[in-house]
């Protein structure tokens, strides 16, 4: 099965939001796999967004990065990466819906609390980068209760 990853960037986890993210995923039927909370060093963080190291605000998002704890999580299940973005929310959360987590907890793009990988090969890739260690292959007694078969 698909999986992606998570994580409560420094203000979601200042805020108090990181129980309510959980539970969120948990509540959609998501397994949870990996999680841990890690301070990420600068060096880490520009790999992380290496992708946007062009852009304008690249030295402003690794300084919000690295502000804080974050909570890094890896979540599984169907369609997880592009189901996971739709409960994240637009990346502006002046433009995310509400119902969505910056939709309901966020108001700046540079404060918009969560990431979620955008695609599966980056969920890969940001897997391999944050989980080295590898993540739990627990299974869901209630696996029969979310899925058909
Ligand atoms: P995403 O987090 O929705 O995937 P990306 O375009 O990958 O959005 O950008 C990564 C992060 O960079 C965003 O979540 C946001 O925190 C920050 N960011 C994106 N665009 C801007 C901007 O125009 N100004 C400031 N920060 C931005
Ligand atoms: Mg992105």
């Amino acid at each position: 099965m698909e999986q992606t990853f998570i994580m409560i960037k420094p203000d979601g986890v200042q805020r108090g939001l990181v129980g309510e993210i959980i539970s969120r995923f948990e509540k959609k039927g998501y397994y949870l796999k990996g999680l841990k909370m890690v301070s990420v060093e600068r060096s880490f963080a520009e790999k992380h967004y290496e992708d946007l190291s062009a852009k304008p605000f690249f030295g402003g998002l690794v300084e919000y990065i690295i502000s804080g704890p974050v909570v890094a999580m890896v979540w599984e299940g169907k369609n997880v990466v592009a189901t996971g973005r739709t409960v994240i929310g637009a990346t502006n959360p002046l433009a995310s819906a509400p119902g969505t987590i910056r939709g309901d907890f966020a108001i700046e793009i540079g404060r918009n609390v969560i990431h979620g990988s955008d695609a599966v090969e980056s969920a890969k890739k940001e897997i391999a980068l944050w989980f080295p260690e590898g993540v739990s292959d627990w299974q869901s007694s209630l696996h029969p209760w979310v899925y058909e078969s």
